[in-house]
Parts: C-alpha cells; sequence; structure tokens
C-alpha cells in the first residue's frame, strides 16, 4: 500500500500554522532597525526588587514605565515576551498573581519595567483591594521616574469600565500611555484588526488620543512595535542603541515563553477560584 503524495501536500497547504514573523524573508515596516536593537536590549532585563508600598521601592531616579491593566490581561506575561525570558515576571492563569509592584532594570538600574499588580480581581478580599488601591495610587501619583503606561486589555473585553477610568486619569495628569489590546491571538487577522480600529475610535470619541497596538505573548505579535515604544519613554538612544545587536533576534517560535492555557476570566465560576494565601498577601 502506497500514500497518495499530492493530497498530503494539498492538505498541507489548507492547514497552514498561524503567521510567523520571518526576520530574513520578509521585511515589516514596523521593524525597523532602532525596535530590533531595542528588542535585544531589553533581553538584558533582570529583576530587580519587588515593593508592597511605595516608600520601599528602589530609587526614585531615572525612567521608568509600568505595565497596567485588569488581572489576567496578560502584563506579566507581555514582560516576559518582550524580554524573552520564560519567568521574569509572574504568570499566571489564577488572577490576582502579580501582588506587589515590581522592578525589573534594563542593563541598567536608571532604565527600568515595571509589573504593577492588575485590577479589578473579584476574588480579593474587599480590605487587601483597598490597600492596593491606595498603594498603586500613591505609586501612579508620586512616582517622578515614571515615564508612562503601558495600558493592557484584552481583546476580548477591551475599555472595561476600570480601564476607561485609568485612561481619563492618566489624559488629566498628561502621562503618556500605550494601549496594548493584548491576547490578540484568541481572533483571527480580520476581527482583530476590527477590535483595534474600534477602540481606537472609541478612544478618539473619549478625546482620549493615545496610541495602540494588537499583541500577543504567545505568537509574539506586536513585539518589535512596542519595544520601540519603551525605548523612546526610558531614553533608550541611539547611541545607546548601536551598543546591541541587529542581527541576533529571537525566532518567533510561541514556545520559547510560558503561556499556558487561557481562562476567560469574566466566566463566573473563574472569579470563584481564590488562590490568595496568607504568605501572599502579607503586605508589611
Ligand atoms: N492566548 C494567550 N494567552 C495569554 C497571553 N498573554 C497571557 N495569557 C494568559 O493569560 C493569563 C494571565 O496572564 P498574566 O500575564 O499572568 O496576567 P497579568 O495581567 O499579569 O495578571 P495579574 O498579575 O493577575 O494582574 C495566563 O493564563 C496567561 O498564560 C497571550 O498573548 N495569548
Ligand atoms: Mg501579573
Amino acid at each position: 500500500m502506497h500514500h497518495s503524495r499530492g493530497k498530503s501536500k494539498n492538505s498541507k497547504a489548507a492547514a497552514q500554522p498561524r503567521q510567523k514573523i520571518s526576520y530574513e524573508k520578509k521585511v515589516d515596516p514596523a521593524i525597523t532597525e532602532y525596535s530590533v536593537r531595542a528588542l535585544n536590549w531589553l533581553r538584558k532585563a533582570e529583576f530587580l526588587m519587588s515593593a508592597p508600598k511605595l516608600n520601599l521601592c528602589v530609587e526614585d531616579t531615572g525612567y521608568e514605565v509600568a505595565f497596567a491593566g485588569r488581572s489576567n490581561a496578560g502584563k506579566s506575561s507581555a514582560i516576559n515576551a518582550l524580554t524573552n525570558q520564560k519567568q521574569l515576571a509572574r504568570a499566571s492563569k489564577k488572577p490576582g498573581r502579580t501582588q506587589m509592584i515590581n522592578f525589573f532594570s534594563l542593563g541598567n538600574p536608571e532604565q527600568r519595567l515595571v509589573d504593577l499588580p492588575g485590577y479589578g480581581y473579584a476574588a480579593v478580599p474587599e480590605a487587601m483591594k483597598i490597600v492596593w488601591q491606595k498603594e498603586l495610587e500613591n505609586y501612579l501619583i508620586h512616582r517622578k521616574s515614571l515615564q508612562g503606561l503601558v495600558l493592557l486589555m484584552d481583546i476580548r473585553h477591551p475599555l472595561q469600565h476600570f480601564d476607561v477610568m485609568m485612561l481619563e486619569w492618566a489624559y488629566s495628569r498628561k502621562l503618556f500611555v500605550h494601549v496594548l489590546l493584548t491576547k490578540s491571538d484568541k481572533l483571527n487577522r480580520g476581527p482583530a484588526n476590527k477590535v483595534l480600529l474600534e477602540v481606537k475610535q472609541q478612544l478618539k470619541k473619549m478625546k482620549l488620543d493615545f496610541s495602540i497596538q494588537l499583541f500577543s505573548s504567545l505568537n509574539k505579535q506586536g513585539l518589535e512595535e512596542l519595544a520601540s515604544v519603551m525605548g523612546g519613554r526610558l531614553n533608550f538612544t541611539l547611541e545607546q542603541a548601536h551598543q546591541f545587536d541587529l542581527d541576533s533576534i529571537p525566532e518567533a517560535t510561541g514556545d520559547d515563553v510560558d503561556v499556558d492555557v487561557d481562562v476567560d476570566v469574566d466566566q463566573p465560576e473563574f472569579l470563584e477560584t481564590d488562590d490568595l494565601t496568607a504568605s501572599d498577601t502579607e503586605t508589611k
């Protein structure tokens, strides 16, 4: 018995894998020299420290960009994808994982990334929520080195009440925001672009003219675009950029960063999950 070769060739073409970024073959106009060097720079990220409150944070000098958004939006995963490190930031399918202000240095303690705890996690006890909200607010209001926010929203649930509040607040304080529509791999390309356009229009309507892009930690969509924005906010100068490679770019394989099976937070049974233990919730 022989297999028919012609047929298997056809079915292979029909079941094409998701689009992958190829740095040699297809030149994407979003991939500039600067963004490639910025990506290589971001890979230098190292954990600096976690602080439960503002006065315990690292010294407030230099440049800092913080990742904010609802719990489970994908902040920690985005930091891991961006820095090409599996477990730099702690990601989890259980919302409420990140519970402190986590600092990462980028080769230099004066240029930092910050992973913030998510807002809107229903299963956190009310008293805890108030304490955390206060600390987050303190950080956002008083942190002088904070050059801007990357605000993450799950592409399936954009512009929730708290997101809009955050955006309005940032706008009123002239704080720079770059919006990521995360988990873009959950939608096909057409529908994802449609959401992008709609959210752009809604932001414009609300007079919140922030930059916005699609992003996926799973298939690495939007890494270069985000790397450029980060570089710009964190004073990653052209001079500094020239110390970083142009060629050793991570291949977009999708399996070098842990992104586990995602559960949609807005499913009610998920909100009953409670993985907060006494040691997790310590706030000294
Ligand atoms: N499919 C898919 N899943 C993702 C992506 N990014 C994150 N996830 C999943 O979403 C869940 C939450 O991700 P986290 O990165 O922990 O989210 P977070 O915003 O840091 O959450 P908190 O720390 O609770 O505020 C995890 O199960 C991730 O694996 C993505 O781009 N695509
Ligand atoms: Mg997190």
